[in-house]
């Protein structure tokens, strides 16, 4: 059998830190460990064993997604590394990319936030625990790389209180990497790589530190080495997050249809008087009853004039009778986010007003959903709302007859200041480092989501239409044949919505 021990003898550089004897003492120790635990090891987050409820095969790191594909994540994540470097210079350099896991937050003393991962390092680890650390070198001839994993270092009292942690002799097993080490030998691992005092480019996103412990062996390490660079590794993840494998699309898709159903119910469920706050549990309740972890992101829920406002999320006033809510909610399923915006009469029945800019919005939408079939760019996509908002606005005769197309799409703008679509898909905003200037492709989740918010100082349009704001977002995955709409289940016609409340 292949022990983490001895993997930890084979790793180039750090083995040659330690002496023979270390080594043979530990591999001869860690072998021994093994026999005596293999019956009752301990993981720091759900196993087949432990959770089949939630993971439901053995090959599973995390729900659906199996060893090999965090392992195909890693290579295809080098592969795109070494692509760029070869583009860049002939030089023979070695490589050290740091991939932090993110650090257990407090709200005051000893009261944690919510846990949320770092999507990187998720993303290439399928580890769910705090304050590890992913590394994965790569040797001067670019031809072999190899991944180690820093967990948490044995605790048996901050155990009792927190729970179990994955061990460094069973990690590489677990999760299908090369080596791992406790993250207390983080900084010796990357100060060896000083004293060799060769050319060395250090993969690390420097001015986003999710993790002190990380941040800070790398700064000493970049303070005290000549001979090196430092540039952010981040982008290579985002190229491959934004392509969703088939178990990813299946984990967007149950997280859109848990957001929709509970979207539906929300609308089903609320009435005049009710306290946005209300409305606020409800959503949060069904999506977590239906096994998303928790919403995605603190979600709007604006009644009135409110909507106007895009980032309203004070979400502590009442909604009147004749009043429209505007609530944009998603959640989050095994690392998978939905983001869904519905508006709807809070009596269950729109006014005239409120119908005439609901199908302004809801006819470009669906227009945008069906652009998205000839893989336009999202900032084509934005062009393309501004365009349809104004048209429908006109032929509503909600604003006067534009001279030209420019004017018409200056006119939507001023009534829409969001742009139409983000990338989805770990998050909420996926993949920032991604231009919205590339055509979409198949694989790719996008959000498409046109608005209309005429707030009470607008004065090109009729009062009566003052304090309505609408946006409808669905979730849409890119296909060969086609946009799939992953939120479908979300009703947004309008004899859908009103039809929801009787
Ligand atoms: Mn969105």
């Amino acid at each position: 059998m292949y022990t983490s021990a001895r993997r930890l003898a084979f790793n180039s550089t750090y083995a040659r830190i330690r002496s023979f004897c270390e080594i043979k003492t530990a591999v001869k120790k860690s072998i021994k460990d093994e026999q005596i635990n293999s019956a009752n090891k301990t993981f720091g987050q759900p196993t087949f064993t432990t959770h089949p409820h939630i993971i439901t095969s053995e090959n599973e790191v995390t729900p659906l997604i199996t060893k090999e594909e965090y392992s195909n994540r890693r290579h295809n994540f080098v592969e795109k590394l070494v692509q760029h470097v070869k583009n860049q210079s002939n030089e023979n350099k070695r490589h050290l990319i740091v991939i932090p896991a993110a650090t257990k937050q407090y709200m005051s003393d000893k009261i944690p936030y919510v846990f949320r991962q770092n999507s990187e390092y998720l993303y290439l680890t399928g580890c769910q625990e705090p304050d590890g650390c992913l590394i994965i070198t790569i040797n001067e001839n670019l031809t072999s790389s190899s991944s180690t994993l820093f967990t948490r270092n044995k605790d048996p009292h901050a155990e009792t209180w927190d729970g179990p942690r994955t061990y460094p002799e069973d990690a590489p097993d677990f999760f299908g990497v090369d080596n791992s080490l406790p993250i207390s030998e983080l900084e010796n691992f990357i100060s060896s790589y000083r004293k060799n005092k060769r050319n060395i480019t250090l993969w690390y996103d420097f001015l986003n530190p999710v993790q002190n412990f990380t941040h800070k062996a790398v700064t000493d390490f970049l303070h005290n080495t000549a001979s090196r660079t430092c540039d952010s590794p981040v982008r290579f993840v985002h190229e491959l997050r934004l392509f969703k494998s088939p178990a990813e699309v299946a984990l967007m898709q149950r997280s859109c249809d848990i957001a929709s159903e509970a979207i539906a119910d929300t609308i089903s469920n609320s009435k005049s008087g009710i306290c946005e706050s209300q409305i606020f549990a409800k959503v949060d309740y069904e999506t977590r009853a239906r096994g998303a972890e928790f919403l995605a992101y603190p979600p709007v829920v604006a009644g009135g004039d409110r909507a106007t406002i895009i980032h309203y999320i004070n979400n502590n006033q009442i909604v009147k009778n004749n009043e429209l809510v505007l609530m944009d909610a998603g959640c989050e399923y095994h690392g998978y986010a939905s983001d869904i915006t519905r508006t709807w009469p809070i009596n269950g029945k729109f006014t005239k007003e409120q119908r005439e800019v609901y199908e302004v919005v809801l006819d470009a939408q669906k227009e945008l959903i069906d652009f998205c079939g000839t893989f336009p760019t999202l900032d084509a996509l934005f062009e393309k709302m501004c365009l349809l908002l104004g048209k429908n606005l006109q032929k509503s005769k909600l604003i006067g007859i534009q001279p030209s197309d420019q004017y018409l799409m200056k006119a939507a703008y001023q009534l829409c200041p969001h742009h139409v679509s983000h990338y989805l898909g770990m998050d909420v905003h996926d993949t920032p480092l991604i231009s919205r200037n590339i055509n979409i492709q198949p694989g790719m989740v996008i959000t498409v989501e046109p608005g209309i918010y005429i707030t009470h100082s607008n004065k090109t349009i009729a009062k009566e239409y003052h304090g309505i704001g609408i946006r409808i977002e669905d979730d849409v995955l890119i296909t060969e044949n086609g946009p799939v709409v992953l939120s479908r289940r979300c009703p947004k016609h309008i004899e859908e919505i009103e039809s929801l409340k009787r």
